[in-house]
């Protein structure tokens, strides 16, 4: 006879109050003991949640983004009363399936899923698309849950190869699909794939005495992000120069106004100005490619992100709306907001919905540099340190204040000559700064 029962988180371990990253089921599944119902995330780890009987899968109760702790209701599934009777094998399964660690040096990973290393060549046959041998220390690397890395593994799809699409990152079981669609779609094409070279593992204590330094979690999030971008998007960097004597006497004096207001002008709120009047003289930089490379969506609001250096990494904040901000609540938004990611108290939302980026080192130093585009954005402004330099004006020359601007963008989507226009424009209004406040 079929009852329904409850299905709870089981006792895993040190996973208290973890995310629910992805939910494996649906109402109307059958599954059956063990497989995967949902994959959570800690800190250091994912790991999936198995199913204790088979059944059907007649109610969800959490959702993507939940906090779930031991003894939560996960959901409710439609059993053979005899299938809750467990076996000796099934009781087994009453902790976790497995666990994965995106941490390098993380010991938990599982060896169960270890699958027989993939031949070389796809097992179509000798005339299909080469895979990637697996290298397994990038593939453990690589941030995804249990069930798409035994996926992957089923396929011999090296996961440190796959660009994930999932939350912060994560490649999901698509992502694998898509992988195998494109080496298999090279091969019809009669084109030869990207075939990247292995790594080799290199033990340098062999020539010198060496530290371990993990990385932080924002680091292994920004590097997978600047490598997707680095790996997809044709980088091109314009450099200019923007006079900026006047603007900096303008910000001097508005700094002694607002002295009394607790408020300090900075340089980058002008620059999220001078950007905003761009982008609208511009718009095709306001804009994303779409994935399959047919369409390019104009964005009409103006939301920019803003590089914030921080003890744990590079962090992005994104100010919403700029457009529709003075200059004076720039200033207050970016001290507040560059504060709270330094002391790691950025909401998730804040790192999200960027048009364009700015990197400004121009507190640090150097002459300029070429900043990765922060995709699906298509062009990013790094801006390095003002100094003064002679330039010639009427027969003289005259000490003036120069900011140098490197301007990096996506081929695909922006020509060489518009990306000049673009940063000769910013230089423009940099120049003028009260037109930027009018
Ligand atoms: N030229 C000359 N001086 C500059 C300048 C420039 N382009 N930009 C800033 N400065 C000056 C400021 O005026 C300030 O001087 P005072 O204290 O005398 O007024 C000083 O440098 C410090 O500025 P800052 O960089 O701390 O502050 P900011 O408002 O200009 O920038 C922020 C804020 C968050 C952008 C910055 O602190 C930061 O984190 N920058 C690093 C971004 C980064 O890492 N990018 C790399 C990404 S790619 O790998």
């Amino acid at each position: 006879m079929a009852v329904i029962k409850e299905i709870t988180i089981p006792d895993i371990g040190d996973f208290k109050s973890v995310d629910v990253l992805e939910i494996l089921v649906s109402v109307g599944d059958s599954v059956k003991v063990e497989d995967s119902l949902i994959t959570v995330e800690s800190d250091k780890a994912t790991l999936d949640i198995p199913a204790p009987y088979a059944g059907v899968v007649k109610e969800i109760k959490l959702k993507v983004g939940d906090k779930i702790s031991k003894g939560d209701l996960l959901l409710l599934l439609e059993v053979n009363e005899s299938a809750t009777e467990k076996t000796d094998t099934e009781k087994s399964v009453a902790a976790p399936a497995s666990v994965s660690a995106p941490v390098a040096n993380n010991t938990d990973i599982p060896t169960k899923i270890e699958a027989p290393k993939p031949a070389s060549t796809h097992p179509n046959g000798p005339s299909a698309a080469p895979l990637a041998p697996i290298n397994d220390g990038r593939f453990r690397k690589a941030h995804a849950s249990p069930s798409v890395r035994r996926f992957a593994r089923e396929l011999g799809a090296d996961l440190g190869l796959i660009q994930g699409r999932g939350p912060k990152g994560r490649i999901l079981k698509e992502d694998v699909q898509s992988y195998i669609k494109q080496v298999l779609s090279r091969s019809t094409g009669g084109q030869p794939g990207l075939y990247v070279a292995e790594l080799p593992d290199i033990d340098f204590t062999k020539f010198g005495e060496t530290e371990i330094l993990p990385l932080t979690k924002i680091n292994k999030l920004t590097g997978r992000f600047l490598h997707r971008s680095w790996f997809y998007v044709p980088h091109v960097t314009q450099f200019d120069e923007a006079d900026v004597t006047d603007l900096e006497q303008f910000r001097k004096d508005l700094n002694k106004e607002y002295a009394s207001k607790d408020v300090k002008i900075t340089v980058v709120a002008f620059l999220i100005k001078a950007v905003v009047s761009a982008l609208k003289e511009y718009p095709r930089f306001n804009s994303s490619l779409d994935n399959a490379q047919e369409n390019i969506i104009l964005k009409k609001y103006y939301n920019v992100g803003v590089a914030v250096d921080t003890p744990e990494g590079l962090v992005v904040p994104v100010f919403k709306d700029v457009d529709r901000k003075s200059l004076g609540e720039l200033a207050k938004e970016l001290s507040e907001v560059a504060e709270r990611a330094r002391a790691r108290k950025l909401a998730p939302h804040e790192l999200q919905g960027a048009c364009f980026t700015i990197s400004s080192l121009g507190g640090v130093g150097g002459t300029a540099f070429t900043p990765i585009v922060n995709q699906p954005e298509v062009a990013i402004l790094g801006v390095s340190r003002a100094d003064i330099k002679p330039v010639f004006q009427e027969g003289v020359f005259v000490p003036r204040l120069i900011l140098p601007l490197s301007l990096s963008y996506d081929h695909r989507v922006i020509d060489g000559a518009q990306a000049a226009r673009f940063t000769t424009y910013l230089g423009k209004v940099l120049s003028d700064a009260r037109r930027l406040v009018l």
